[in-house]
C-alpha cells in the first residue's frame, strides 16, 4: 500500500485526444486512464500535467521524411527516432486534453516536443537527453520527493518520464492501470524489462491510499 504524503507529486502524461481512440496516434483504450486519473488526482498535493505540443512539420512525424511511414525508425542528430503519424499539433483538437479529464487543481502544465528538430518523450529531458524542461527544478523547489506517474503512453512517454524522475533522485512509482501502451517495435516488453532492471515500482491504483 502506498500512502500519499505531502511531498508527493502526480505526473499526468499526455492524456490528449490524439492518443485516445479516434485520435491520430490512437492508443488502444487510451481513454480508459481518464477515470483512474480523475480518482487519484484529488489525493495528491502536487499535480503536473504534460502536453505533447508539436509544430506542424515536426521531425518526429513520418510525413516530414519522404519515403518513410509511421513507425519506421530513422537516425537523427541525437540518435534513433521512431516516426509517428502527425499528432498533437499545437492548437488543434488532437492536442487538447481529453474532455473528461477533471484536474482543475493542477497548477503546472509542461509542454514538450515544441522544438521542430527535437522530440521529447520524457517530462524532464527531451530526446537529446540534454535539453531540460525545467521540471526537476520545479519539483525540487516545491519540496517534492516522490513522483507518481500516470498517462500515455506507458511504454513511451510514461516510461522515459519515470526513468528520468528516478535518475533525478525522486522516489518513483508507476501506476499501471492509469496508463496504456502503444507497443511499437516491442516497446511494451522493453519498458517492462527496463522497469525491472531499474527497480522501478509498478503498482495498481487500488494500492494507493490517501
Ligand atoms: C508519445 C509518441 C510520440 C507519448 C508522444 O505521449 O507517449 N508517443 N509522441
Ligand atoms: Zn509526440
Amino acid at each position: 500500500m502506498i500512502e500519499i504524503r505531502e511531498t508527493d507529486a502526480l505526473l499526468v502524461i499526455d492524456v490528449q485526444n490524439d492518443f485516445c481512440p479516434g485520435g491520430n496516434l490512437a492508443i488502444a483504450e487510451g481513454d480508459a486512464v481518464v477515470p483512474v486519473i480523475n480518482r487519484l488526482a484529488p489525493l495528491v498535493p502536487t499535480v503536473v500535467l504534460t502536453q505533447d505540443w508539436h509544430p506542424a512539420g515536426h521531425l518526429s512525424f513520418a510525413s516530414s521524411h519522404p519515403g518513410k511511414a509511421p513507425f519506421d525508425t530513422v537516425t537523427v542528430g541525437y540518435g534513433d527516432q521512431v516516426l509517428w503519424p502527425d499528432h498533437c499539433i499545437q492548437l488543434t483538437e488532437g492536442a487538447e486534453f481529453h474532455a473528461d479529464l477533471r484536474i482543475p487543481q493542477a497548477q503546472m502544465v509542461i509542454r514538450k516536443g515544441f522544438r521542430p528538430a527535437i522530440d521529447s518523450y520524457s517530462a524532464f529531458f527531451e530526446n537529446d537527453k540534454a535539453t531540460s524542461t525545467g521540471l526537476t527544478g520545479y519539483l525540487r523547489e516545491r519540496g517534492v520527493t516522490r513522483v507518481i506517474c500516470t498517462g500515455l503512453a506507458y511504454d513511451v512517454c510514461v516510461r522515459y518520464s519515470a526513468e528520468d524522475a528516478q535518475a533525478a533522485g525522486f522516489e518513483t512509482v508507476i501506476v499501471k492501470d492509469a496508463c496504456r501502451g502503444v507497443n511499437a517495435h516491442g516497446s511494451l516488453e522493453a519498458a517492462e524489462q527496463s522497469f525491472s532492471d531499474r527497480g522501478l515500482t509498478v503498482v495498481d491504483s487500488g494500492d494507493i491510499a490517501a
